[in-house]
């Protein structure tokens, strides 16, 4: 496909002591070259750096190193010029502003990688792959963002989709060539089993994704409790600095207040919140609205009791206001004895001001949300919302399928369904086309010798 010419700057704004300006399209080369004193660029190889300064043909703009990449061994698979100039924004600024001067124009916010995808460079795994790498914190966030960006969720979407092409390839020629007696005959009998096969593959996948979302996005972890029972001290202890304040007056939190742990590659969103009470301070009661929120919209509740006293009414309508969320209840202040009483769910008792039994909460977090199995292996995992999203719809369309296949409806319906699970996969990589599906169909089949 050809575009036009697009520039945009790949280096945050801000002082820093290089700036990379990236070139893409079909006159990339031969734009860069009018403002560049230096070798001829439209004669340099691919890959390879000339030396040289931008000018502007009455200033010299700055000393460069520019970078050919020739069309299509290029990020966007067109020919590709980066120019490293120095930093600060004001350079680089006048050296774009330039680069449209002569014919190329401002490249919207991820263009690139569009163009990448456009010219069949990436796949749409891929492409989102690079936001990930972008983002990526930690090493497991890192390793799921480089695993898809090496084509594993494409690889697995794409061998899903052959063995619901084999399918419909084979009802297709049942169907339009009827005398082509190689081809098995499709029956309900023979769908049935491998529609089967199809969801327990998908269901694995959906399980394993959950995993993969969480060291993806994080854990959002809110910590409730009533008033001074040592929330923001548990806050403060997880991430060993003093974040919020804590004092003995009851209500001292009144708004959210969140920040990032990194529990061995696990993200933990937490959320420090007011202590819930019956209140008639009017900002108070907004904090209490707020933690509510919070709970309903919680993956992980970390509700947060006092040893030091019995089990407060207070106590009971959280415990029963969280009932229905993965919870950990925690038994705090044990260093000033154990008077909680009984509660038929395990608690975890810590002293948060003394910074004691953090470790023990710490791995009851990863048993919950992680399957240390899957870190440790290489197994591709879908971390991806919209690609989870487009695998239930690929179960869904399955599930009927094998409930039209049982119900004995003639094949062709049967495939309706099957080529809706086909599409809805293919929107994963971006390779949905009905058309593809026809030519691959028959590609599959030496038909019409
Ligand atoms: N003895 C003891 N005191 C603690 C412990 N943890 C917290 N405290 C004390 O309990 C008081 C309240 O602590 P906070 O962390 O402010 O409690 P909170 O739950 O955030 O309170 P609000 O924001 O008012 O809802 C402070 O005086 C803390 O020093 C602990 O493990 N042992
Ligand atoms: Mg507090």
């Amino acid at each position: 496909m050809i575009f036009d010419t697009i520039v945009a700057k790949t280096t945050a704004n801000g002082m820093s002591a290089i700036n990379l300006i990236r070139v893409s399209g079909s006159d990339s080369v031969a734009i860069v070259n009018q403002i560049f004193k230096g070798p001829n660029l439209n004669k340099q190889k691919s890959h390879t750096i000339s030396y040289g300064h931008i000018h502007n043909n009455e200033e010299i703009i700055d000393e460069v190193l520019i970078s050919i990449f020739k069309a299509p061994k290029s990020f966007t698979a067109e020919d590709v010029v980066e120019i490293s100039c120095h930093g600060g924004n004001f350079i680089a600024n006048e050296i774009i502003k330039l680069l449209i001067a002569n014919g190329s124009r401002l490249a919207e916010n991820g263009e690139f990688t569009k163009r990448a995808y456009l010219n069949k460079r990436l796949d749409l795994t891929e492409a989102e792959s690079i936001m990930d790498m972008v983002n990526a914190k930690n090493m497991n966030q890192l390793k799921i963002a480089n695993a898809q960006l090496r084509g594993d969720v494409y690889n697995l979407v794409e061998s899903l989709q052959n063995q619901i092409l084999e399918i419909v390839a084979n009802i297709e020629v049942n169907i339009d060539y009827p005398e082509y007696d190689d081809a098995l005959e499709i029956t309900n009998e023979i769908i049935i089993p491998k529609t089967e096969e199809l969801i327990v593959k998908i269901d694995k996948i959906l399980r394993e994704a959950q995993t993969g979302q969480i060291i993806r996005d994080g854990i959002k972890t809110v910590i409730v409790g009533k008033p001074n029972v040592g929330k923001s001290s548990l806050l403060n202890t997880l991430l060993k600095e003093d974040k919020a304040i804590v004092t003995d007056v009851s209500g001292t939190t009144r708004d959210l207040i969140e920040a990032e742990l990194n529990l061995d590659g696990v993200i933990l969103k937490l959320i420090d919140t007011a202590g819930i009470r019956v209140t008639d301070d009017i900002v108070e009661r907004i904090g209490i609205n707020k933690t509510k929120k919070a709970i309903s919209e919680a993956d992980l509740i970390l509700l947060v009791l006092d040893q030091s006293e019995i089990l407060t009414d207070m106590d009971k309508d959280l415990l029963s206001l969280t009932k229905d969320k993965p919870r950990i209840l925690i038994g705090n202040k044990m260093d000033l004895g154990s008077k909680l009483n009984v509660i038929d769910e395990h608690v975890i008792n810590i002293s948060a001001k003394n910074n004691v039994g953090i470790d023990r909460l710490s791995s009851e977090v990863k048993k919950l949300f992680i399957d240390e199995k899957l870190l440790t292996s290489d197994y591709t995992l879908v971390s991806n919302t919209r690609h989870i999203g487009k695998l239930e719809e690929v179960k869904l369309a399955l599930n009927q399928a094998l409930k039209a296949a049982k119900d004995e409806m003639p094949i062709d319906m049967v495939e309706i369904d099957l080529r809706k699970a086909w599409t809805s996969l293919g929107e994963i990589t971006g390779e949905f086309s009905v058309d593809d599906l026809i030519s691959n169909l028959f590609s599959k089949f030496c038909l019409g010798k």
